[in-house]
């Protein structure tokens, strides 16, 4: 029986996100803001808080040409969004390549998914991180009310909540990791390790896409400073935690560390279903599924492979591995095919073009060896395509070989799901690697260690072998379970759990 006041930013919505949720084009030599092109339907899903009686800020950089330009408010759209301030933070390219593609991916990237060999740790370049999400963390304590909802995104961002904590002890600060989170003894050569850590200590709330993610985070904790688990829960419902590597039976939901109270909860994310039929439709009216079948030929398998280029995809060991399928089983020769869709990086990340070199040597290798006419072994695109003409190949395709050696959850996986669910039949199978977060959620696609070659060849094969109706009793399955738990549950469940802090805070 409290008495005391509502918060005035008790509806208001702070979105702390390192990419403003539009872009920036030349429309006939005029600047407009236009929505991003994001299949995943984060940014859309976000955007929707915005039409829910909530107002807020969106907070993000965008570039300016000199350093400390001050950038003021404006309207992200006025018309539909009549709530919505966009909060520029002015970076200059410069300022922005250095902490988010050279700092973030050399020393953070790796280490959050166990490739230490990979990390290196400048302190120049920490000095101008932490800098940064200063100014991030100033932006957001001035514009927010008192007792407002902060939800800051990923690892670029990780100490935004200390400073902002100081800045502004009344505020609901919630987090939202959209990567892996590793064990302690990974995560523990960050030089800056209590830093950070001590920032993430500063939320209220602090959400990972798995169960296994939050245990890694306390366990961190733990090897740090002493943290009590005040409450723990069952995850057996929703999440596989039996001979699933990344299973776990109880999570942490509520520990004490230091003098803090933090809650923590898994969000697997989800896809925007609705979008992706769409796309599917419209695929189908423009004849894209069809006209990809022709091309390739009805009696070939298609295994389709999409991803951003990047070591942690675990890009070659698949390629290798496809080679080796190819030298055991000449009898598929002329009979499957992998596509492989490899999105480039942004411009500027260095770090990816030794990936890309052997990559691109290797495919060029096995092609050369086995190719013939009418059949080539790998279709390799290193480019990026319009999300419809993407749907038309996870459409068309028999199998979705998905094998990261680490991820945060693969929205591929759900995207595959998504649309081959929306087929009558002849539903195609998922392998997924046991080291992407998403494989806890799906018991019923093909697991695979993307290590181990045996594996991903076995498991190649079977998908090749199976019958037609376990592939469509699986894929029913896995739909059911996308289509549930789709981007609007996720947004929706994080901000239902952050909300409801609001009421625990104030005995903290
Ligand atoms: C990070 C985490 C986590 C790919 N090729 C094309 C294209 N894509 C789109 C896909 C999908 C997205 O890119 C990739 O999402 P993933 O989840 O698979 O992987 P990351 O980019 O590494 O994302 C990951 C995610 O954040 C969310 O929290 O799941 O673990 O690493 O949506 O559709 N889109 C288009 N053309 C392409 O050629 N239009």
């Amino acid at each position: 029986e409290s008495n005391e006041m509502p918060a005035a930013g008790e509806n208001q919505l702070l979105m702390v996100y390192h990419r403003l949720p539009y872009e920036i084009r030349e429309v006939n030599g005029e600047r407009k803001h236009v929505p991003p092109t994001s299949p995943n339907g984060i940014i859309p899903s976000l955007m929707g808080f915005f039409r829910e009686g909530r107002s807020g800020t969106w907070i993000a950089w965008e570039e300016v040409e000199k350093t400390g330009s001050q950038l003021r408010n404006i309207y992200i759209d006025e018309e539909k969004y009549p709530n919505l301030l966009a909060g520029r933070i002015g970076l200059t390219k410069k300022e922005v390549e250095l902490f988010y593609k050279v700092f973030s991916k050399e020393a953070f990237w790796p280490t959050i998914f166990s490739f230490i060999d990979k990390a290196s740790f400048n302190h120049d370049h920490w000095d101008h991180y932490v800098r940064i999400n200063r100014l991030f963390a100033e932006k957001t304590a001035k514009e927010a009310d008192y007792g407002a909802n902060v939800w800051i995104h990923d690892y670029n961002l990780w100490m935004v909540p200390g400073i902002l904590r100081q800045l502004r002890p009344d505020l609901n600060i919630a987090f939202f990791h959209h990567t892996s989170f590793p064990p302690a003894d990974i995560f523990n050569i960050i030089p800056w390790r209590g830093d950070i850590i001590g920032s993430l200590l500063q939320c209220d709330y602090i959400g990972f896409h798995i169960p296994r993610y939050a245990e890694n985070f306390v366990d961190v904790v733990r090897s740090l400073l002493p943290v009590t688990v005040l409450e723990e829960q069952n995850c057996t419902e929703r999440f596989l935690s039996y001979s699933c590597p990344l299973g776990v039976e109880k999570m942490p939901r509520l520990i004490e560390a230091g003098s803090r109270k933090v809650k923590l909860g898994a969000h697997p994310i989800g896809v925007h279903t609705g979008y992706i039929k769409e796309c599917y439709e419209k695929a189908q009216r423009r004849k894209l599924v069809q006209q990809l079948r022709d091309q390739v030929g009805e009696n070939k398998k298609i295994v389709l492979s999409v991803e951003r280029l990047d070591y942690v995809k675990g890009p070659l060991e698949k390629i290798y591995a496809f080679q080796e399928f190819l030298e055991e089983y000449p009898e598929f020769h002329g009979k499957v095919e992998l596509i492989n869709i490899c999105t480039p990086p942004a411009k500027g990340m260095k770090i990816y073009e030794k990936v890309q070199q052997e990559l691109e040597q290797a495919v060029g290798k096995i092609n050369g060896k086995y190719s013939r006419i009418g059949w080539t072994p790998i279709h390799f695109f290193f480019r990026s395509f319009p999300f419809e003409e993407l749907v038309a190949y996870y459409a068309v395709s028999d199998i979705a070989w998905i094998t990261p050696l680490r991820d945060g959850l693969n929205l591929v996986a759900k995207e595959y799901v998504a649309v081959q669910g929306l087929k009558e039949e002849n539903k195609g199978v998922v392998i997924i690697s046991e080291f992407a977060g998403v494989s806890v959620e799906m018991g019923y696609a093909l697991r695979t260690n993307p290590y181990d070659k045996r594996s991903l060849k076995d498991v190649l094969l079977q998908a090749i072998l199976m019958e037609p109706e376990e592939r469509d009793m699986r894929m029913s399955r896995l739909f059911d379970t996308v289509n549930y738990y789709d981007i609007g549950y996720w947004s929706n469940d994080f901000m239902q759990e952050m909300e409801s802090i609001k009421s625990l805070q104030y005995h903290f």
